[in-house]
Parts: C-alpha cells; sequence; structure tokens
C-alpha cells in the first residue's frame, strides 16, 4: 500500500503541528506507523491522500452514523452557508435542534448549545458545582469527558492511549476536587460519597463507557448511581457523546430507563460538524446565565451551519426503522467476527452494545479500565496494520470504539469480515 502523500504530508504537518495533528489519538503512536492523511470521504469509506481507500470504522469517533457526506447533511450546510455563516445571534435552527434533542431525551427539559463534547462536559460541571454549591465531582477511571482541568484525572481515550491519564498542567488543587471510582463497583462510589458527605456535586459517567475501549454496565449498576446520588443530594451527570443518538435515539438513558439530571451530548448531533450540548432539569439549567448565576458562553455556540447539519442528521435518524437496521448491520458483522476470533490464534475479549464495539487482545473479560488495561496493545497495532493492508480502517487505539453506519453494506461487512479472518489466519495482504 503506497502511503508516499500521507508520509511527506506528515512530516510537513509536524513541523507546524505538534505531533502533527490536531487531536493526539489520530498519530497513530500506539499503533505504529503514518497515521493517513484523509483526502475525502463517502458513504462507509475514507479515501486517503494517497488514493487509498477504506471501509471507515473510526466514523469521526462517532459522528458519521450515517456515513460520511450523507446528501441530506451536505446540502443543509450549502443552504445554510448561502445565508452566512456565524451571526452572533439567536436563531430558529437552534429551536429546532433543542427540540429533537427534547424529543430523544424526555429528561432534558432545557438544552445549551457549545461547540464540542469538552466543553458541553466543563460547562455542565460548572453547573452542578453552582447548582449545589459543592466542589468535589466523581468521576470513573478510564471514563473521558473531554480535556477540560477537571477531567484530566485518571481520564480515557488519548489520555489513556498515551499512558497520562493525569495530565502535567492541572493544578493540584483543580484535580484535588476530582474523586475517582471504579465503573461497574458501586461500593466503590459508595466509599467516595462517605467519605465526602455533603460535599459532591456531581457523579459524572459515561453510562456505556466507549474510551477504555467499550464496557458496558453490569445489570443494576447505573440504578445504583441514580440511588446513590439521589440519596445524597448530588446530581448524576451521563456524559453521552458517544452514546447519544448511537446506542439508540435516547441514547444510554433509553436503553437502561434511567433518568439522570443533566446529560451531556456531543458528535452525532453536530452531524459532523462541531455542536456538543448540555441540558437536563429546568431548575438545574435555569442556573445558567442569563437566567441565572452560572456563568457559560460561547461564540460560535448554536453556529447555523453546525445547527443546521444536526438538524439534518437527527431528523434523518428520527426516521422509523433506522436503528432496526443499524442494529441488524452490527450484530451481523460482530457475530462474524466473533466466529473468526473464537477460532483464531490469540485470546480475543469483545465487548459490543449496538453498534459501537471492541475487541480487546486478552483473555478477558474486560469490565472496567484495570481490565482493559491488560490488553495487549502491541497484538491489537499487528491487527490494526494487517487490516489497514486490507482496505479496512479501524480505531488506532486499543482503547477505542469501532462504529457500524448506516451506510456500511453488507458486501462491505462481508469484506470487513473477510480480512480479518486473513488477518488473524496470518495470511499475507493482497495489497
Ligand atoms: P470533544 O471535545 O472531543 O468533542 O468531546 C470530548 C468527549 C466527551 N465525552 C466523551 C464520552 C467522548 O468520547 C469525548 C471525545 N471522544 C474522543 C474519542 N473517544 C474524541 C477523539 C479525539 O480526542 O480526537
Amino acid at each position: 500500500m503506497n502511503t508516499s502523500i500521507s508520509k511527506k504530508l506528515f512530516r510537513q504537518a509536524q513541523k507546524v503541528i505538534p505531533g502533527g495533528v490536531n487531536s493526539p489519538v489520530r498519530a497513530f503512536r500506539s499503533v505504529g506507523g503514518t497515521p493517513l492523511f484523509v483526502a475525502k470521504a463517502k458513504g462507509a469509506t475514507v479515501t486517503d491522500a494517497d488514493g487509498n481507500t477504506f471501509l471507515d470504522y473510526v466514523s469521526s469517533w462517532g459522528p458519521m452514523i450515517l456515513g460520511h457526506a450523507h446528501p441530506k447533511i451536505v446540502s443543509a450546510i450549502r443552504r445554510a452557508a448561502e445565508r452566512g455563516t456565524s451571526y452572533g445571534a439567536p436563531t430558529a435552527g437552534e429551536i429546532a435542534l433543542a427540540g429533537l434533542i427534547r424529543k430523544a431525551f424526555p429528561s432534558i427539559e432545557k438544552v445549551r448549545l457549545v461547540s464540542s463534547g469538552t466543553e458541553a462536559a466543563m460547562s455542565a460541571v460548572r453547573l452542578a458545582r453552582g447548582f449545589t454549591g459543592r466542589d468535589k465531582i466523581v468521576k470513573f477511571e478510564g471514563c473521558y469527558h473531554g480535556h477540560a482541568d477537571p477531567m484530566l484525572v485518571k481520564a480515557g481515550s488519548g489520555a489513556l492511549t498515551f499512558g497520562q491519564p493525569d495530565s502535567p498542567g492541572v493544578p493540584a488543587d483543580t484535580a484535588k476536587h476530582t474523586l475517582t471510582a471504579t465503573f461497574n463497583d458501586a461500593a466503590s462510589v459508595r466509599q467516595l460519597f462517605d467519605r465526602n458527605r455533603g460535599q459532591i456535586a456531581a457523579v459524572i459517567v459515561e453510562p456505556i463507557p466507549g474510551n477504555m475501549g467499550v464496557v458496558p454496565p453490569t445489570p443494576g449498576f447505573l440504578d445504583e448511581l441514580r440511588e446513590i446520588t439521589r440519596t445524597a443530594g448530588t446530581l448524576l451527570v451521563f456524559d453521552e457523546v458517544i452514546t447519544g443518538f448511537r446506542v439508540a435515539f435516547g441514547g444510554a438513558q433509553e436503553l437502561f430507563g434511567i433518568v439522570p439530571d443533566l446529560t451531556i451530548l456531543g458528535k452525532i448531533i453536530g452531524g459532523g460538524l462541531p455542536v456538543g450540548a448540555f441540558g437536563g432539569r429546568r431548575d438545574v439549567m435555569d442556573a445558567l446565565s442569563p437566567e441565572g448565576p452560572v456563568y457559560q458562553a460561547g461564540t460560535l455556540s448554536g453556529n447555523p451551519l453546525a445547527v443546521a447539519a444536526g438538524i439534518a442528521a437527527l431528523t434523518e435518524l428520527s426516521k422509523r426503522g433506522t436503528y432496526r437496521n443499524l442494529a441488524e448491520k452490527a450484530d451481523y458483522l460482530g457475530e462474524g467476527l466473533q466466529g473468526i476470533f473464537r477460532k483464531s490464534g490469540g485470546p480475543t475479549w469483545t465487548n459490543r452494545v449496538g453498534s459501537m464495539w471492541t475487541t480487546f487482545f486478552q483473555e478477558g473479560p474486560v469490565v472496567d479500565y484495570a481490565t482493559a488495561k491488560k490488553s495487549d496493545t502491541a497484538a491489537y497495532g499487528r491487527y490494526f496494520h494487517g487490516m489497514l493492508r486490507r482496505g479496512v480502517y479501524l480505531a488506532p487505539s486499543q482503547f477505542e470504539a469501532g462504529f457500524v453506519s448506516l451506510a456500511h453494506t453488507r458486501r462491505d461487512l462481508d469484506r470487513t469480515i473477510g480480512a480479518a479472518r486473513e488477518v488473524l489466519a496470518g495470511r499475507p495482504a493482497g495489497r
């Protein structure tokens, strides 16, 4: 596979951009090799600068559930751009997008749009602290809620990938207010509440973590979080940046029937353009400026192009049968890959919830950060490159999720299963 142009671009990029990338996990550091410089994408595929086309399961880390360059989204952006690109003033589109979000998430009585998941999580934490008058928050080891200071404590995603779960630059005075518990271990949460009575503003959790790889909640775990927080007057914050509109139209809270106090959204709700959001209980959200005293703002919040793309995306996703169709594709791929992994040489453990999955290169089970970290990341790297040489683009990190889109055809899925069969049988690639 010729990647000479990506290699040249990467050399140029490294001279002017730290690490040559604008987000660390794109750098292929944990799997080795040169990151693909993508030139274009359509449907289920991305094409790199050298003209190599791949079946894409990175899906821009989740947003591209409808596939790339979906015609409805492209035309919505084009029409919006012809009316101007930013006003710094309220628009009718923001009301429409808020309506679509509220329709999917009944727990969201009011919602504020921002420009990234990080911004949404940071704002939700400040709001929880302002509303409760408490400083401490609880997060879970291996969960990732963006890179705002309070979140970079035992964080997942790129922070975990590069072994920097606690980043330099986060003052100890900030980090001390972030308490960490073990996902799927309610006793570790109760212990923190016993030791910090009346001091915990919020528990923030990915209801189905994707940032230590996919780790489903054990039955009852999320219900226990809801009971512990309600008893303590602490806000339960679901970070559904990945799971929102992914595992169901109404996200993980629809799947598990839990009503959080606040929900964080991102990725899919922007149709691939920069949109984040946080919302929830009216009494909590009304503590936000200008209604209330908790300040939060953003020049490009509710940007008309991003809002138009988000409306087009969520309108498509709201159509009947969408999630059944996605589940059929995901089940077909999941069962196909499982069949191969069962026969393949090395140990693997796969966690999958609907169209998001991770295959961990280890015996398993993988139920939390500590067990996820036992994975053989070198083996994952070999698998990643074996699949890449066969035209299948997986997440360049063991600690991320793969995503099936509505654009993947049965033929694409068969090709993917066939590639995995070859890689795990150790056969050389035909490329
Ligand atoms: P952004 O600021 O990257 O839009 O969103 C932060 C965020 C918040 N919450 C969850 C559950 C998330 O997964 C993310 C971002 N996800 C990572 C990959 N899992 C983004 C990829 C990257 O950092 O380049």
